[in-house]
């Protein structure tokens, strides 16, 4: 088939062929028109517009300003006040139980009468001998030493005791078997006070039992200290003298 530019081509060469012998004896009826020609190559780029209105304002952009360090902790604040009280917490589990075992429960068993015989029998060897007595509750024991005053109190402290103090008839007759014992005068836990005559025990309680020799006491604040002679009578007597220590537990 024939392209449009071909025929073309042929419809030219018919028109030539039937009026191109001679122009005046050509002349006949007009030919068809020929196609328009292809485009011609674009024109050149026309002069720059005018300048056209501003536009409208853009959407806010990001802050400004690149972001600091965080800043350092600040100081501590007041403390709050105290908290409401806790549930009580669960009972703990049971503490090391160190005597269960029935083998060492018998050791210690025997320990302990082995311990309460010697004790028996190291009190009786001692009453035996007249340096221990006892008075109800009270124990009164003697070292055998005459010491004064001042020396003795100290010595029944030093053995976790104190001065033999009669607070009745069998304490005294207590005291007494020891002073029959050793036949020595002993100083008794009492003192005179500011009022001369008056006696009273070395915490300051006025006496409540008492048992002076018949004319005591007669030093009228002169003797201070009281002894008890070999028949169990207290006389009032100075401080400084020698005389057999017994105290009581
Ligand atoms: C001495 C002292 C006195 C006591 C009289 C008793 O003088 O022991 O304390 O009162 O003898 O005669
Ligand atoms: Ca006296």
């Amino acid at each position: 088939m024939l392209s449009p530019q071909s025929l073309h081509i042929l419809a030219a060469a018919a028109v030539f062929l039937v009026t191109c012998h001679a122009e005046d004896k050509c002349a006949g009826t007009p030919g068809i028109p020929g196609t328009p020609g292809a485009n011609g190559l674009p024109g050149r780029d026309g002069r720059d517009g005018m300048r056209g209105n501003p536009g409208p304002p853009g959407p806010q952009g990001p802050p400004s300003g690149i972001t600091g360090l965080p800043g350092r902790d600040g100081l501590p604040g007041v403390q709050g006040p105290k908290g409401e009280r806790g549930e009580k917490g669960e009972r703990g589990a049971p503490g090391p139980q160190a005597f269960v075992d029935p083998e060492l429960q018998e050791s210690l068993q025997w320990l302990k009468h082995r311990i309460t015989r010697i004790f028996s029998l190291s009190f009786v060897v001692l009453a035996l001998e007249g340096t221990i007595t006892k008075a109800g509750k009270k124990i009164f024991a003697t070292n055998g030493k005459e010491v004064n005053f001042e020396t003795m109190l100290k010595a029944c402290e030093q053995a976790g005791g104190s001065l033999a103090i009669p607070m009745d008839k069998e304490e005294n007759n207590a005291i007494l078997d020891i002073v029959k014992r050793f036949n020595r005068y002993a100083y008794l836990g009492i003192k005179e006070g500011e009022v001369p005559g008056e006696f009273h025990y070395l915490d300051g309680t006025p006496l409540n039992y008492t048992n002076w020799h018949p004319y005591e006491p007669n030093g009228k604040g002169g003797e201070n200290c009281v002894e008890m002679y070999t028949d169990g009578g207290w006389n009032d007597k100075k401080c400084n003298q020698y005389r057999l220590t017994i105290c009581e537990f």
